[in-house]
């Protein structure tokens, strides 16, 4: 099937064909949105204490600012995002060309984004929000409107539940958690959990064990089979979850045996704040979407929407300047059902994606004028045509021994430049 389908770059090590099956949507779309939005946002990053000293955080707000939890609670009653707008979300991640979205249904603050019937902190049962609005709700229906699947994150870890960090009274935690993700399953279908928060510590203290990861996966695969789950369910072992979870950073080669997706934020922090002003270009983006694709690796990409659950307009502008990078020209080849090359080592000027048989060299640095770009080749293969995606200028690719040398005629289009080539492999 499928993975049969895929050529010499294939570095899916996933020998159970159900495993194939359930993450093949997830491998071919690359490219999801993150959204870290909470009880958090209300602050937007900056908590005033009572004797006057401004401390500034994001999501971790609560701990790293020591906000007491009888005054986190209280500020939390007068949470009202009533600018979030599924819609204008769900229209956000199509335009950028993201196809999936993982939101925080509930992060280490504890507090539900839906109105979980399981406890009252959540955003139906302890804000100022309009009682009859379920956010989660609106993004499934704005989400599927759009065919933009819909996952979400939830964290192991609560700094809220009294039973979670005390050993003998964790065991009525996990209920009140399988209670909870049984209520996301049932009423939302989401095609993703991204765990989090399975971590050591003893600040406060963490019961979170490896057998406890094994007993949720298999309890979530139960209530539904099709579910991608990331490897924070356990204790990020290859063997936990469907796929590994790299932050902030990516891998400099294909990880072999585990899929894998980069998280990263859109400037430095992952819930909202205001003094975050540090906003990653649309090149430096783009340029991390290439290469992740190149390695066969997933890209999901966070914004953190404000108080009033409005995404920021610096984010929306540089998600749609990707996804016009994207749709322009077809450089969607290069990042869409891409992965690893296999057939080329990854050159000093850029990085090659492949599809089928095609070649995608995303070029970061474009060479003078009459220069030209190389790529060492470590397979048979003949070279069967060359293009610039997005322009006519001619470029010529020849192949001679292992090196593949590829000559444009002009100047580069966009960045990074994508370069076509046409391969013919011997079967
Ligand atoms: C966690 C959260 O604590 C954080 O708020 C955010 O939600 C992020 C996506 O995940 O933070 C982490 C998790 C893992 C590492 C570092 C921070 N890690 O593996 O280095």
């Amino acid at each position: 099937q499928e993975l049969a389908a895929s050529g010499p770059g294939t570095n899916y090590a996933i020998d159970d064909p159900f495993t194939a099956a359930r993450t093949a949507w997830w491998r071919q779309d690359r490219f999801g949105m993150f959204i870290h939005f909470g009880a958090y946002s209300h602050y937007e990053g900056e908590y005033t204490s009572p004797s006057g000293s401004v401390c500034r955080d994001a999501e971790w707000i609560k701990r790293n600012c020591n906000i007491p939890i009888g005054e986190y609670e209280q500020f939390a009653k007068t949470f009202n995002p009533s600018g979030f707008d599924a819609d204008a979300i769900a229209t956000l991640a199509k335009d950028a060309g993201q196809r999936y979205i993982v939101i925080t249904s509930k992060h280490h603050e504890g507090y539900a984004m839906w109105p979980t019937k399981v406890n009252t902190w959540n955003l139906r049962d302890h804000s100022a929000f309009d009682k009859t609005r379920d956010i989660l709700a609106e993004l499934k229906r704005a989400s599927d409107a759009r065919g933009v699947k819909l996952g979400f994150y939830y964290s192991i870890w609560d700094w809220h539940d009294p039973d979670f960090p005390n050993a003998s009274t964790f065991p009525k935690y996990k209920e009140r958690m399988y209670a909870q993700l049984k209520e996301l399953v049932d009423n939302y279908h989401p095609a993703v959990f991204w765990f989090d928060g399975e971590w050591d510590t003893t600040n406060p203290y963490n019961p979170w064990r490896a057998e406890d990861g094994e007993q949720l996966e298999a309890y979530l695969r139960g209530l539904d089979p099709n579910l991608v789950i990331n490897n924070r369910v356990g204790k990020r072992r290859v063997a936990d979850g469907d796929t590994g979870t790299p932050e902030q950073e990516i891998p400099n080669e294909p990880v072999l045996g585990q899929l894998w997706e980069s998280c990263m934020t859109i400037n430095g922090s992952w819930g909202y704040a205001r003094h975050d002003q540090n906003w990653k270009s649309v090149t430096d983006l783009t340029r991390k979407l290439t290469t992740i694709a190149s390695r066969s690796g997933n890209y999901l990409l966070n914004v953190g929407p404000d108080a009033l659950g409005r995404v920021p307009t610096e984010a929306a502008t540089r998600l749609r300047g990707m996804g016009s990078w994207l749709g322009a020209n077809g450089q969607s080849g290069a990042v869409y059902q891409a992965e690893s090359p296999g057939v080329v080592d990854e050159p000093s000027w850029g990085v090659v994606s492949r599809r089928g048989s095609k070649l995608y060299a995303s070029v970061f640095n474009w060479p003078a004028s009459g220069g030209s770009l190389t790529l060492h080749a470590r397979a048979s293969f003949n070279v069967t045509g060359a293009r610039v995606l997005g322009s006519s200028q001619t470029v010529s690719a020849t192949r001679s021994g292992d090196t593949v040398t590829i000559r444009p005629s002009g100047s580069r289009v966009g960045d990074p430049t994508v370069i076509e080539l046409g391969i013919a492999t011997a079967a």
